[in-house]
């Protein structure tokens, strides 16, 4: 089914003109409310009257997520707090979060979005959606959890964690569509087998499953110990949060709501726009979003952008599946992690020396963080009480600004590698 067919199956060179209109009128919004825009732009000698086609994207300046950072938490709002009723955030590079803040009115086309994919997915109100994404700061829960409103099906507001209680949900309210990230559907799919309950009891027919790159090996492995098809998602708290992009029953490629976000692909050394078709970074332009709009944010995920028309029906671009990120981020159970925040907490501690070594592993589907720390000389000999203490305050520390547990293992002085050149202080174990 198809939730918004003006907008999702409309000719490219409407899409075109609307995408002109939204962007013009965004930028003069940009201009006049964000003292940041204003100054980039005037630094670059335009004014919002040089933006008249959706071709004169190319002018405007780029937003990245250190932009967000220097304005921490609010200054890149375009409306005042009283029009703001929600706020979200995501891990920032450092200690400090990445804050986004929606109006009214921006809540209401995240759920209309929302409601066109879990229609493209073949759901409808007759659903019972079990979410399993975390409720919270993060956008999955409540983002998808209103989605689901809109659409006139039921929530389960689960949230993450605690696979005992999903399970007897799971069971007992008889769900029949999974939203959580795709590891944790796999998890969830062995502790059903473990758990000895007969597969015939569980209801579930689809699963959408994003905020983490996940394969189409990955896919088939979730579909067949769950029984039901499996579902992209994608999408990022800056831009929105999930829903930027959905999979359609074709599942080649995943639709972008191009009415509301403009997609461009760039080399992310050059800066350069590149044609369609050609792998590079993500960036969107938000043409309507009101509380916090962003001009060409750099999302620094790589994929592809496909316009030819879907056998769906739907005309909106197609983006590939993401193929890895410029920066170096990284997604652990679900949570976006920099190795930068690791440091921020290292070099807070005394006892400690600016050296560090982060593995993940994927164990029974479940990401392990395993940190190693290197202890200073004069603390080494300082007995085992004291290690004891430091390494619960170091975890304390890791959990509160990542956001995640790891294990953290403290090394003796000299014994991690150094580097000459650029360090490597990460080791990504995880077949994906
Ligand atoms: O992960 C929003 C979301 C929630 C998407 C629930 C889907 C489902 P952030 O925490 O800001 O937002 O993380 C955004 O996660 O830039 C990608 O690198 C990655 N990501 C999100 N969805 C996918 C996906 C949410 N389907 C960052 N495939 C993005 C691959 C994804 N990577």
């Amino acid at each position: 089914m198809i939730w918004n067919r003006a907008k999702e199956c409309m000719s490219r060179e409407d899409m075109r003109l609307l995408q002109g209109k939204r962007l013009h009128k965004i930028v003069s919004h940009v201009y006049h409310n964000t003292p940041f825009y204003r100054a980039k732009m005037q630094q670059m000698g335009i004014t919002p009257s040089d933006i008249v086609t959706i071709d004169d994207i190319v002018k405007l300046p780029f937003t990245t997520k250190q932009d967000l950072r220097d304005n921490y938490p609010y200054g890149l709002f375009a409306k005042p707090m009283s029009e703001i009723v929600r706020l979200h955030a995501s891990s920032g590079t450092t200690g400090k979060p990445t804050v986004v803040g929606y109006t009214r009115r921006d809540i209401e086309i995240w759920s209309e979005m929302l409601a066109r994919c879990f229609s493209a997915y073949g759901a409808s109100k007759d659903d019972i959606f079990h979410v399993a994404y975390g409720y919270g700061l993060f956008t999955g829960g409540l983002g998808i959890h209103y989605g689901i409103e809109e659409l006139g099906g039921t929530v389960i507001p689960v949230s993450s964690g605690n696979t005992a209680k999903q399970l007897q949900l799971l069971h007992d309210f008889g769900p029949t569509a999974l939203c959580c990230t795709p590891s944790y559907a796999l998890y969830l799919a062995d502790a059903i087998e473990k758990s000895g309950i007969d597969k015939s009891e569980f209801k579930l027919k689809i699963g959408i499953f994003g905020a983490e790159p996940w394969t189409n090996a990955m896919r088939k492995e979730i579909e067949r110990k769950l029984n039901i098809k499996a579902f992209d998602i994608y999408g990022l708290s800056e831009i929105m949060g999930p829903g930027v992009s959905y999979e359609c029953s074709e599942q080649c490629g995943s639709h972008i709501v191009e009415d509301h976000f403009v997609p461009e692909i760039i080399d992310p050394i050059t800066l350069e726009q590149l044609p369609y078709g050609d792998e590079g970074e993500l960036v969107f332009t938000t043409v309507t979003k009101e509380g916090l709009p962003l001009i060409r944010y750099r999302t620094k995920d790589l994929t592809t952008l496909n316009e030819e028309p879907c056998k769906c029906g739907r005309t909106n671009v197609r983006m590939s599946k993401i193929t890895g990120r410029s920066d170096d981020m990284l997604i652990i159970r679900g949570v976006n992690v920099f190795p930068s925040q690791v440091e921020s907490v290292i070099l807070e501690m005394e006892e400690v020396e600016p050296h560090y070594m982060l593995t993940i592993n994927r164990i029974n589907n479940l990401d392990v963080l395993t940190i190693e720390v290197e202890v200073s000389e004069e603390f080494f000999s300082d007995g085992i009480t004291k290690m004891l203490e430091l390494k619960k305050r170091i975890s304390h520390r890791i959990q509160s600004v990542l956001g995640i547990s790891a294990d953290i293992k403290l090394v003796e002085p000299q014994s991690l590698e150094r580097f000459e050149g650029k360090a490597k202080r990460v080791v990504d174990n995880r077949v994906l």
